[in-house]
């Protein structure tokens, strides 16, 4: 079975504003709706598009519990979370203009978690995993949740022997690391926090990975938005070249793409079609206006305009 841990997941409030955003003026919304947040439950939807068993695990508050519920259903994700009576799933925001220039992200902290939560959770979840599952931790943990505690649940899931993926950042990145898992999916500005560099082309993201002495990782991904990603594996460097499309909503194109990669990972597929196939999925998502989601027969075409070039 594949899990995905969303230890603060959300309700994404999308919100299209009329004209350009700005300051000191009334943004008039022409449209508004609710997405899933919380980037674990984004990749949760990508394996339920691809029709792949998956449970969607983590922490959620009681209030909003049903919003978020009724949501991931709709998307046919099967959740199965741990309730934290008496609070509440943040409500995160989505703003995009007419300009289509990006989005705006504005997020809530999330909530309160005792020690005691979060030793419930882990033991309850832990105690449902085999070796042959894969656990995909996506998304940060509130941050009134400490890095020690988040890498406590985290090697609470190595010992069991399951494959562990992880896509966070800052301090809970580090942390991770530290429990050697299986993938990692930093993007520039994460990876460059972590290994203390200044990257901003692919020759400095490769010298600050071969400077750095991150243990021994099998997959190290870092995406680098519209100019595609590279993955380090083993001794190899592959650089991966998306096309071109117009994006509506760049929100969730991060969770979507290692949505792509464990799918692809549970299929065993090479690792020319695995960096494919996860860059079609991105970029499919990157063409929708939700914050999740994405259209496999669109990827399936999208795969065949991604360039694969091996570095090393
Ligand atoms: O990656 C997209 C997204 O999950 C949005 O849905 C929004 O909820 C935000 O990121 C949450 O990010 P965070 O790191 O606070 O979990």
């Amino acid at each position: 079975m594949i899990y995905t841990v969303t230890l603060n997941p959300a309700i994404d409030q999308i919100i299209h504003v009329r004209d350009e955003l700005t300051r000191g003026k009334n943004n008039r919304i022409s449209e508004s709706y609710n997405d899933i947040g919380g980037k674990g439950t984004h990749v949760s939807v990508v394996l339920s598009y691809l029709e792949t068993p998956n449970i969607a695990t983590g922490f959620i508050g009681e209030t909003g519990k049903d919003t978020l519920y009724a949501l991931l259903r709709e998307r046919k994700v099967h959740p199965e979370f741990y309730v934290l009576p008496k609070r509440s799933v943040r409500q995160n925001y989505v703003i995009m203009d007419k300009t289509q220039a990006g989005s705006f992200m504005i997020t809530h902290v999330g909530p309160t978690i005792t020690t005691e939560e979060i030793k419930a959770f882990t033991t309850d979840f832990t105690s449902k995993l085999v070796p042959e599952d894969i656990v995909v931790f996506a998304g940060n943990p509130s941050q009134l949740m400490s890095p020690f505690d988040y890498r406590s649940i985290l090697e609470n899931v190595k010992v069991t022997g399951a494959q562990l993926i992880v896509d966070a950042s800052g301090n809970y990145l580090k942390a991770a690391i530290e429990t050697a898992p299986t993938l990692i999916k930093p993007n520039q500005y994460e990876f460059a926090e972590l290994t203390k560099k200044t990257i901003t082309s692919i020759t400095d993201t490769i010298e600050a990975m071969e400077n750095s002495n991150l243990p021994n990782i099998k997959y190290t991904i870092i995406s680098l938005g519209k100019k595609g990603s590279l993955l380090f594996h083993e001794d190899s460097i592959y650089r991966v070249i998306p096309p071109k499309v117009k994006t509506v909503n760049d929100t969730g194109c991060g969770d979507a793409f290692v949505g792509g990669l464990v799918y692809a990972l549970y299929k065993r597929y090479s690792i020319e079609e695995m960096l494919a196939f996860a860059t079609s999925v991105s970029v499919s998502k990157a063409m929708q206006p939700t914050s999740s989601g994405f259209v496999p027969s669109e990827a399936q075409l999208l795969k065949e305009q991604v360039t694969i070039e091996r570095i090393k």
